[in-house]
């Protein structure tokens, strides 16, 4: 099997059953495994709700490290639009000209610099560095702010020996409250700033609502886009024929991204919290009880995507949820995309051919499922 392949570990239960419950933390989470009933469960706010106790619609639960909340993603509607409508338009900045630009300067910089190396560390030294700097233009703060970042590590809330480190979580919160307060003190034309002057409902922001946008952004755009960037490269190093293909026709760049973001699928799965007694995909929901929408299983569901498993470039209809769906769909998906675009065209404009030295998968368990996420390891030559 080759490094860069990534199996799909629910095909049987979710062809069978298409449901699986896990225990996590002792609150049990049922997996919704199909297409069709993650994206109805998406859409339903009522019954299957994101503004719960803060934590508890991630999988694993983060009741017990943090008890603030992420906006606009653990609130419901009509609270949650007027969160949106705030936001919404900052985070389309990626689409301008400028923004553009100052990412492709970092990451052609970030390649050049491989290129002069025998051999690089991909995670370490290549995704988590141009993540990092590529928030800075999320954010609108300088870019040396991105040092301090990396030093974090690939997951904020995750280190290596600990899937929920709570004193991680507190690194990371001490600093977005000392850049709030940087920031009320010295308004200036970043995000911390205009979400200060922002008002929902009629009333100021609190500190706190802040903090809740900031942590979201940190947080729900570094694992995954780290894992995006990683298992990318090593898609193209095992398929240089791919490479090529986006070399001579740059026009399917933007298909390859969905095709990619659908069969890496970075973020497994995320929660809702039953409102009241359902039933989902045949199976009984007890109110006040965990589900999730599967979005990696619902990304190779055969009775949507034709061959779910394989990479097609240039794959025509995509209905692919790697962003999620209905009105929680990932806000930072255009930031995302646009480092994809990016590091795509870079790829193709400056590197031959790339080696995979040596590797080691980042394997995800959930319950019975063993699912390959990314890599914790992946050394790689990049030649010209
Ligand atoms: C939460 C989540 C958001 C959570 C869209 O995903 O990402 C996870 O990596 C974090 O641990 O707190 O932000």
């Amino acid at each position: 099997m080759k490094k860069s392949t990534f199996p799909d570990p629910f095909q049987k239960t979710r062809e069978q059953i298409g449901h699986h419950t896990i225990d996590d933390q002792n609150d049990p989470v049922t997996m919704l495994l199909r297409l069709k009933d993650v994206r109805r469960t998406a859409h339903n706010w009522q019954t299957f709700q994101s503004g719960a106790a803060p934590g508890r619609i991630v999988v694993p639960s983060e009741v017990h490290i943090r008890d603030t909340r992420q906006i606009p993603f653990e609130t419901d509607p009509p609270l949650h639009t007027e969160y949106r409508k705030l936001v919404e338009e900052w985070f389309r900045r990626p689409l301008n000209e400028e923004y553009e630009a100052a990412l492709t300067r970092q990451i052609e910089a970030a390649v050049e610099e491989v290129l002069q190396k025998d051999k690089t560390e991909v995670i370490r030294d290549f995704a988590l560095p141009l993540q990092s700097r590529a928030l800075t233009l999320l954010l609108n703060v300088p870019e040396t702010e991105a040092e301090t970042w990396i030093g974090w590590g690939t997951h904020v809330f995750r280190s290596e020996d600990n899937p929920l480190d709570g004193s991680k979580a507190t690194a990371l919160y001490d600093y977005i409250d000392r850049e709030i307060e940087r920031a009320a003190a010295k308004p200036s034309d970043d995000l911390y700033s205009l979400l200060l002057a922002s008002e929902v409902q009629g009333k100021k922001l609190t500190k706190e609502e802040v903090k809740g946008v900031i942590i979201l952004t940190f947080a729900g755009g570094r694992d995954t886009v780290i894992n995006a960037v990683t298992n990318s490269v090593a898609y193209f190093a095992e398929h240089p024929d791919s490479l090529q293909l986006l070399r001579e026709q740059p026009e399917i760049t933007p298909r390859a991204i969905e095709e990619l973001v659908r069969y890496f699928s970075p973020l497994t799965h995320m929660g809702r919290i039953v409102t009241e007694d359902t039933h989902v995909c045949e199976h009984a929901a007890k109110a006040d009880t965990r589900v999730s929408l599967c979005w990696a299983s619902a990304n190779r569901d055969a009775a949507v995507f034709e061959n779910p498993n394989e990479v097609v470039l240039d794959r025509k209809v995509n209905p692919h949820v790697a962003f999620g769906f209905s009105h929680h769909n990932c806000l930072g998906a255009t930031h995302a995309r646009q480092v994809l675009k990016v590091l795509l065209t870079t790829l193709a404009k400056k590197v031959g051919y790339m080696e995979i030295l040596d590797h080691k998968d980042n394997i995800e368990q959930w319950g019975k499922f063993d699912r390959k996420v990314g890599f914790d390891k992946l050394e790689m030559r990049f030649n010209k």
